[in-house]
Parts: C-alpha cells; sequence; structure tokens
C-alpha cells in the first residue's frame, strides 16, 4: 500500500479540453502546498474552510502567473478523504492542468494512484468498503437504474442490513462461549439444536442475499442477447425496432447478415449487449456458412436468445431445429411480421414455444415491441426472491464472502449435530463472522484493499 503520510493531487475531471477542470490535493501538507502555488485574491490568515477562494496560480519558482483559479479548502475531518484537502478549479486545458501538478509536486506533493482519495476516505472512517465501491459503481453506471443501485450502496445500506445478522451472530458465539466456559460437560443436545435452528435462520438470510446476486449482476454488469432464426424472418427488423435505429442491413434477400451487428440497448435501465446474427440454414456458400458459425457461437456465448420466427410463413425445419437446439436457454420466441396475414395457428405457435415466452410483434409496424422489452426484462430478471426486503448484492465480492459465511456456519451447525467439541464450531462461527466483515472491511486485509482499490479511476 502506499505512503498514507504523503500528500497526493490529481485531476479528478475528465482530461481534455473543457470550460473547467478540477484538481484536487488532499493530505497533511495540502494547504500548506497550495498556499505556495496559489495567491487569493484576498488575504486570510489561515485557510478558510469550504469558501470559495478566487485567486491565481502562480509558479513556485519564477512567480508567473499561470491562470485564475477557485480554491475551496476543506479541513480534516470533514472532507472527502477525511484528511485536509484542497480542490482547485481551473480552465481545462491539458497544458494548464499538466503544469498544475507539476507544480503541486514541485512544493511536496505526489500524483495519486488510482482510487488512492477513496481509499483514504476508508481507512480514515468516511466510508465503509462497500460505499467505497459504490462510488467506483456510480462513476461507471450507464443506466439509471445502475447508478440507483450504486447510490443506495453509496448510502451505507449493505452495512445496516449486515448489522442485525452479525449482532445475531455475536450472540450465538457469546452465548456459546459462556455456556462453555461454566458448564463442565459438553452442552447438552438440547441446547446444541436450539443453536443450530439459530445458525439455520441466519443462514437462510445469507442464502436470500446470495440468491438475489443473479439480478444484481446483470443490473451492475448488463447481459447479452442473440437475435437469431432462419434467414429473412425479420432479425435485423426485430433488432432495429428493439435500438430504435437503422443500424443493421434490412432487405428483401435472405442472406442479408453476414457477420454479428453488435450495440448496446437500454431495457428497463439495464444496459443490454444486442448482437444480430447470420439467417441459418443448409447452405454451400462458404462466406454464409462462416457467417453461421458466428451465429452459433453467439447463443452459445450470450446471456439470452430471441429466437424469432416468420409468421407469414409456414414453420419451417429451420425454425424447429433451432428451437431444439436453444431447449436450456434463456429464450423468448419473437413471432414476427403480424401485420400480415399468418400462417401459423395458434395451437403451432403454442406448440413450438412450448414453456418459452412467447410474443407476437410486427418490426414493421412497432406492434408488440413493447411487449417483447418487458417480456426481455422479466424473462432475464425473473422474480428475485430478495427484492422484496429490499436487499440486492451487485457486487461478487460481496456474494462471495456471503457464500464463505454461509458455508462456515453450515461448518458449525454440522460439528454441533456431529456431537464434536463445541469449540470446532466456535471456530467456524468466528470464521462467520469475519468473512462478513470483510464485505464492510471491519476486517480489513491489505491486498484484499489493494485490488479493490486498484480499479478505480486517478483521482477518485
Ligand atoms: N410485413 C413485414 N415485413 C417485415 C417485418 N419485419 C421484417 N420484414 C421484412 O422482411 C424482410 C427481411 O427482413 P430482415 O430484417 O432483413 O430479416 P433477417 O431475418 O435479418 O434476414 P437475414 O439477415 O437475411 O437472415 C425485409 O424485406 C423486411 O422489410 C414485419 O414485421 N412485417
Ligand atoms: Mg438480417
Amino acid at each position: 500500500m502506499n505512503d498514507q503520510s504523503d500528500s497526493i493531487c490529481a485531476l479528478s475531471t475528465p482530461a481534455g479540453r473543457s470550460g473547467m477542470a478540477v484538481v484536487r490535493v488532499s493530505g497533511e501538507k495540502s494547504f500548506q502546498i497550495v498556499r505556495s502555488i496559489f495567491s487569493p485574491a484576498k488575504h486570510f490568515e489561515s485557510p478558510p474552510a469550504r469558501l470559495a477562494m478566487l485567486g491565481r496560480i502562480v509558479d513556485p519558482v519564477d512567480g508567473s502567473v499561470m491562470d485564475e483559479a477557485v480554491a475551496i479548502c476543506f479541513p480534516s475531518p470533514h472532507s472527502y478523504t477525511g484528511e485536509d484537502m484542497v480542490e482547485i478549479s481551473l480552465h481545462g486545458n491539458p497544458v494548464l492542468v499538466a503544469t498544475l501538478l507539476d507544480f503541486l509536486c514541485t512544493c511536496g506533493a505526489r500524483i495519486a494512484e488510482p482510487g488512492e482519495f477513496t481509499m483514504r476516505a476508508f481507512l480514515h472512517g468516511r466510508m465503509d468498503l462497500t460505499q467505497a465501491e459504490a462510488v467506483r459503481d456510480l462513476i461507471e453506471a450507464t443506466t439509471r437504474r445502475q447508478a440507483q443501485a450504486a447510490a443506495m450502496q453509496k448510502s451505507g445500506t449493505i452495512a445496516l442490513q449486515l448489522k442485525p445478522v452479525k449482532e445475531r451472530l455475536i450472540e450465538i458465539i457469546a452465548n456459546l462461549e459462556s455456556a462453555i466456559e461454566f458448564v463442565e460437560e459438553d452442552l447438552p443436545l438440547r441446547s446444541r439444536e436450539a443453536v443450530v435452528e439459530q445458525l439455520r435462520g441466519l443462514q437462510d438470510n445469507l442464502g436470500k442475499w446470495i440468491d438475489s446476486y443473479r439480478q444484481g449482476k446483470i443490473i451492475r454488469d448488463g447481459f447479452s442477447m442473440a437475435v437469431v432464426g432462419s434467414p429473412n424472418v425479420g432479425k435485423s427488423s426485430v433488432f432495429n425496432a428493439l435500438l430504435a435505429q437503422d443500424r443493421s442491413i434490412v432487405a428483401d434477400a435472405p442472406g442479408t447478415t453476414r457477420d454479428l451487428v453488435s450495440e448496446y440497448a437500454n431495457m428497463g435501465g439495464i444496459p443490454v449487449r444486442l448482437m444480430d446474427t447470420a439467417g441459418i440454414r443448409q447452405s454451400n456458400d462458404p462466406i454464409e456458412q462462416l457467417g453461421m458459425e458466428r451465429s452459433q457461437q453467439a447463443i452459445a456465448d450470450s446471456d439470452a436468445v430471441l429466437l424469432v420466427v416468420d409468421s407469414s410463413q409456414q414453420p419451417s425445419s429451420e425454425d424447429v431445429d433451432l428451437r431444439n437446439g436453444i431447449e436450456l436457454r434463456t429464450c423468448i420466441i419473437v413471432v414476427n411480421k403480424c401485420d400480415l396475414p399468418s400462417l401459423w395457428t395458434l395451437e403451432q405457435m403454442e406448440r413450438f414455444a412450448d414453456r418459452l415466452p412467447l410474443v407476437v410483434v410486427s418490426a414493421k409496424t412497432g406492434s408488440g415491441m413493447e411487449q417483447l422489452r418487458a417480456a426481455v426484462f422479466n424473462g432475464i430478471m425473473g422474480t428475485p426472491a430478495g427484492w422484496q426486503d429490499g436487499i440486492m448484492v451487485t457486487n461478487l465480492r460481496h456474494c462471495r464472502c456471503l457464500e464463505n459465511a454461509k458455508e462456515q456456519l453450515e461448518r458449525a451447525a454440522s460439528a454441533l449435530i456431529g456431537g464434536m467439541s463445541e469449540e470446532f464450531a466456535l471456530t467456524d462461527l468466528h470464521e462467520a463472522l469475519k468473512s462478513l466483515g470483510e464485505i464492510t472491511g471491519d476486517t480489513h486485509v491489505e491486498d484484499v484493499l489493494a485490488k479493490i482499490f486498484a480499479n478505480f479511476c486517478i483521482g477518485k
């Protein structure tokens, strides 16, 4: 880990030309360092707290003026990092920013590592680990729903939800420890069973949170969906309609789409990577064959599949083969061209879909497209068990810690049922508590921290 006694500086706004750029300085010496390069228009005896000071950035060596700027001092502990901090707003020009950072380094600061500001905020108790991770998620959110999930986590909900579970576990540990201390023999079977029952209750809780990760991951990372089917059924038209743009070429001739075409769409606040694919049929054309190989790969790789069929044509053997091939995938049957007379009976459609959701649309008129969006959202998200309780685990690290804790509780319960000494169970219970603590960073380990903060951008 980096030296925490250093004063650090970095550009906090995107690099490039803009109206304004913000450079942050944090650390014990930050006020002193900034005083050497910033000359306020008005004289201040000491750095005023949270007051915007107009002034000039000056070269610490020859005193020449570089830019007009606004500096705001945030004295410790009421700052983002919990240390003395200064935010300098200057004109957004890469040369000016580089020169300012150079001046700051000349006066004793160093360039911050990625995530170092937030890591300091964590180390100074300004936020727990889940809140620090939420800062990164908030910056990286591409949809409003993702931003909402990150903002909720940033407000400290995870620590709040974990608290009663940890308290119950601590209570179980304390009771078990005092029972061992004061009772000479082993605990009677009845007492052991009571403890096991309490542990099962905790495991159920953790299990619900772990289950919510499937949906949480989708909100955080999005998912991929391939639009597949036989040639000319309207795959590219459905793809374009979902994107609300003419991204893929649509034409009367079958075999129009040869390669994968992919684009991001926002579906119910979830970023979806949609892939238009080449129609699948028997063909001797080597280029078309290559395209079809890519279609098959897209079916295998994507999280979900939209299987498009054309209701103005009789069901084809290609349709049936494709339908049978994707039996085990998250799949929605899209019956397209409903603006034309249908050659599929209702019964044929139902038999074809079997248990899969089916939506009748016309990519041409837009009819049924809203239902299709809703079906995609529901199909991929399902009805998450945890949602009712407002619980949503979106981070793989949190999920792993919860799984470890659940497993350790299971081991403790098995030890108690199996008649092993209570000490064994206690060791596992302490481990479970540690795993839960790791989520918020109560029991932080240096290499875990380094890994988490390395994914941040510099200046945050
Ligand atoms: N009437 C009607 N025609 C449609 C509809 N959707 C697509 N088409 C027409 O069907 C033809 C094929 O459409 P595409 O979207 O290119 O079909 P595709 O499945 O991508 O075809 P390939 O890429 O060749 O496999 C075009 O002439 C479209 O205008 C629809 O909902 N109604
Ligand atoms: Mg196409």
